[in-house]
């Protein structure tokens, strides 16, 4: 079933010139990108987007780090979206993510892993209402 999920290419990989390639390889998938826009994003949208982080060890390293620079925020849609984009993207940790995923190319340390993308079409939704809905 076609599904929408939000993906979000972070400050480390826009700062360093990968966004061709990251994008390249979302669109490689044959799946559809609905919208994109190059943002910094507000302390109250990275605040919602990691609400369940909240009070770990890494969350205000989180929080500042994704507020430090642009960032480039889009909705990518087709069948299964949300699973094909988590294993192109590879496990959280790129020192862990295999050869030929996103985070495992691009990256190179759990704080900056590259890219971010919903965990479930729910947090699709909500992530979609965060960075293209009315929170700024
Ligand atoms: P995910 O991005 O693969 O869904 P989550 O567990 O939801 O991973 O964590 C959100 C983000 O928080 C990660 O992408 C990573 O940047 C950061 N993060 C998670 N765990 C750690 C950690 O142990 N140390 C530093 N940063 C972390
Ligand atoms: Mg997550």
């Amino acid at each position: 079933m076609s599904e929408q999920t939000y993906i979000m290419i972070k400050p480390d990989a826009v700062a360093s010139g990968k966004i061709g390639r990251i994008i390249s390889r979302f669109e490689d998938t044959g799946l559809v990108i609905e919208r994109m826009e190059l943002d910094t994003l507000s302390a109250e949208q990275a605040a919602a987007n990691y609400a369940e982080h909240e009070g770990k060890p890494f969350y205000q390293g989180l929080i500042d780090y994704i507020t430090s620079g642009p960032v480039v925020k889009m909705v990518i849609s087709g069948p299964d979206a949300v699973a094909v984009c988590r294993k192109l993207m590879g496990v959280t940790d790129p020192a862990q993510a295999a050869p030929g995923t996103i985070r495992g190319d691009f990256g190179l340390t759990m704080d900056a892993n590259v890219v971010h993308g919903s965990d479930s079409p729910d947090s699709a939704k909500r992530e979609i209402g965060i960075f293209f809905g009315d929170l700024k």
